[in-house]
């Protein structure tokens, strides 16, 4: 059996949260959480087809990344496990349900699916099924921050990107010649692995020749940093340092988020690769029950407000399955649309 990496500790007295920004993050956890689950009912169900990959037991990253970031106006770049990414930038729930469904109302107008949500309005620089492909768009929206503040003369250009991407992602070429562009030319992202320890049935130690992610950022010059992912105060305030250091045009982060994904790959697999030790392992560490303990224990919620949460957010899916199902088709008179830009 694989020895588990070590969670990098987090001091709670640090996250220094209201109220109110820890009910946020609750809500926006769980409206990842619920939302996937309601997927794969209507996944199997037969009401979406092909590849459709689900985040559970990764909402910290998303939402300590995400909502610590300025909404809709910060860019945000995903992979094909974009669902919650899209939630988390604001893409309202029926707008990626009716995308998931193929319908003309869905973010993507139905043209995209499970693995290619985007949002114009949002920021939302999309979902990519090849595995690495959003790190250069990611890197290229990173870029236009810089230009339009060194070239164009614009001081209050300070837009922040962040690039989500996975352990498999970090094998492929682009992510080396990405991050040694950014830490050239000090561009204001943050690159953001979720180590869930698989790329499909490949464990992550098996196909990488140096398994702590993070500790290749030194070799760009570039800040490296590994959290726990299944604690959303301790992604929270990784993220929060690292956005204060690109707003200021201090250069790139890698953050290393460890984490686990408490299902298949996608919903087409089996899941039999990982242990039964592993699961028993990672499953406990769920970060939305994390979180639901520190509010209680400090007294910023009871577990009534939080099941109130729950049956609203449950209510929102109910809402956005119903908008998706009621929603048209694409006409097919406009297969040929939205290809180009000039048709957007
Ligand atoms: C360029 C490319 N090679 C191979 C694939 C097939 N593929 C799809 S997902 C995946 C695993 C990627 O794992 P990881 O980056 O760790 O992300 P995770 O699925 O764990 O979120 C692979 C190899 C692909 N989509 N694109
Ligand atoms: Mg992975």
């Amino acid at each position: 059996m694989v020895q588990e990496r070590t969670l990098p500790e987090f001091n709670v007295d640090q996250a220094n949260i209201t109220r109110e920004e820890g009910l946020l993050l609750y809500e926006d956890m769980v409206l990842g959480r619920l939302f996937e689950d309601k997927c794969a009912e209507m996944y199997y169900r037969g009401k979406m087809f092909g590849f459709v990959h689900l985040y559970n037991g990764q909402e910290a990253v998303s939402t300590g990344v995400i909502r610590a970031m300025r909404q809709g106006e910060d860019y945000v770049c995903s992979t094909y496990r974009d669902h919650v990414h899209a939630l988390s930038a604001g893409v309202p729930a029926r707008e990626v349900m009716a995308e998931l469904f193929g319908k003309e109302t869905g973010c993507s107008k139905g043209r995209g699916g499970s693995m290619h949500m985007f949002s114009a309005q949002h920021h939302l620089l999309g979902g990519y099924a090849f595995v690495a492909e959003g790190i250069p768009v990611a890197t290229g929206a990173a870029f236009t921050t810089k230009y339009r503040r060194e070239a164009l003369g614009d001081a209050s250009a300070d837009r922040v990107s962040a690039c989500f991407f996975g352990d498999g992602a970090c094998n492929n070429g682009q992510f080396f010649e990405c991050l040694n562009m950014a830490a050239l030319w000090k561009l204001p992202i943050l690159y953001v692995v979720e180590n869930n320890k698989w790329a499909i049935g490949m464990a992550h130690e098996r196909a990488t020749s140096e398994p702590e992610i993070y500790k290749k950022a030194a070799a760009f010059g570039m800040a490296g940093v590994e959290v726990d992912g299944m604690d959303v105060l301790a992604v929270r305030a990784v993220a929060q340092e690292a956005i204060a250091r690109a707003r200021a045009g201090e250069g790139p982060t890698l953050i290393e988020a460890l984490t686990y994904r408490f299902r298949g790959h996608s919903l087409a697999d089996p899941d039999e690769l990982r242990s039964k030790e592993e699961k028993e392992f990672w499953f406990p560490k769920d970060p939305i029950k994390k979180l639901a303990a520190y509010l209680t224990e400090h007294n910023l919620a009871d577990q009534e407000e939080l099941s109130g949460i729950d049956h609203r957010i449950q209510e929102v899916i109910n809402d956005a399955v119903q908008f998706a199902e009621s929603s048209p088709e694409p006409d097919p008179s406009e297969l040929y649309r939205y290809i180009f830009a000039e048709d957007s």
